[in-house]
């Protein structure tokens, strides 16, 4: 007899939700969606705090442990208000995501405007001065992440158009020389009947396995009271990141706890950063039902052999 596969491997840290609004020493609407990144000794999260005005922008927290973080006293990242980056931006800026590639953090986002989303670029050494340096999409485009290293010389990128009709959007990549050019654009994972039968999206950077880069995407399901944003995973080529290896036919992680489920987006675990630590340990960090924000761990290898086993395995759980 095999041994019962576990489908739901993430462990939700004790503490949880590690912030909340009550931790921003400014006024604010809710705090969610941060990035996350180790940066020399400490453990940086870029939160999306939304202002009282419904506007979201980005202020750093910092943590010795991964588990306790302080928040700075003042906005990092705010909407820009100059004539290229400053139309685009004028809702605000979302979701971020950091991806070291060469020693430079590029932070990729969602910049939000009456167009509709657009991803924008933007790129940091120290984590004081900040950089834009394009807008890479035209609109109803957002979820983007890089890879930490170049193919062949060109960036890549993951990213989430809208579908056709606006629904159904797809996880595509694409490849660029410099961050601000982008083709050779190819669909990668697209929603299915069932958990994520509406839309899905990237969620987290690329994290380098020996079995390919592992991927945790956000599956959505349109359900009569609303949307349902649940976590999935992924496995991509090493050498051919359009490639996809396996994923995960069924989500790994969903709302459960009080603080997933009620909030100002009921049914929302909407990650946007991960820490690959050095005893083979993730740590998942996510915004909770648009209100706060919360961590879950998980071994690497549990998440990597669940993108490698038979649907049909899964589906028995045997
Ligand atoms: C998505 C994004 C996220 C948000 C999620 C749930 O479309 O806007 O910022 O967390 O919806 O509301």
């Amino acid at each position: 007899m095999t041994a019962r596969i576990n489908l739901y491997p993430f462990k939700r840290y004790a503490g949880n939700p590690i912030l909340t609004r009550e931790d921003i020493p400014y006024p604010c609407n809710t705090v969610f969606n941060a990035a996350a990144v180790k940066f020399k000794d400490e453990y940086l999260l870029l939160l999306r705090i939304e202002d009282l005005s419904g506007k979201s922008h980005f202020t750093l927290a910092r943590s010795k442990d991964g588990y306790n973080f302080i928040v700075d006293e003042e906005p990092w990242i705010v909407p820009a208000n100059d004539p290229y980056f400053g139309p685009y931006e004028e809702y605000g800026v979302e979701d971020p995501r950091i991806t070291p590639v060469d020693g430079v953090y590029y932070i990729t986002y969602t910049a939000f405007s009456r167009h509709g989303p657009r991803i924008g670029i933007g790129r940091t050494t120290d984590f004081v001065h900040f950089e834009r340096i394009s807008l890479a999409s035209e609109v109803d485009n957002k979820d983007a992440v890089l890879f930490p290293q170049k193919f062949n010389g060109l960036y890549a990128m993951l990213d989430r158009p809208s579908g056709f009709g606006g629904a159904k959007g797809s996880i595509w990549i694409q490849f660029s020389p410099d961050l601000i050019h982008w083709g050779q654009a190819r669909v990668v994972l697209s929603p299915e009947p069932g958990w994520s039968n509406s839309k899905l999206g990237v969620s987290t950077p690329p994290i380098k396995t020996p079995m390919g880069w592992l991927v945790f995407y956000h599956g959505v399901r349109q359900t009569g009271s609303g949307k349902l944003y649940r976590v999935g995973a992924m496995l991509l080529d090493l050498e051919n990141p359009a490639h996809l290896l396996g994923y995960t036919p069924h989500f790994i992680f969903g709302p459960e706890e009080d603080y997933e489920r009620i909030g100002d987006v009921p049914n929302v675990i909407f990650p946007c950063g991960v820490i690959d630590e050095p005893d083979g340990t993730l740590k998942l960090y996510y915004g909770a039902a648009d209100t706060c924000i919360a961590m879950a761990e998980v071994k690497t290898d549990d998440v990597v052999h669940l993108c490698q086993i038979l649907p049909d395995v899964i589906r028995t759980g045997k």
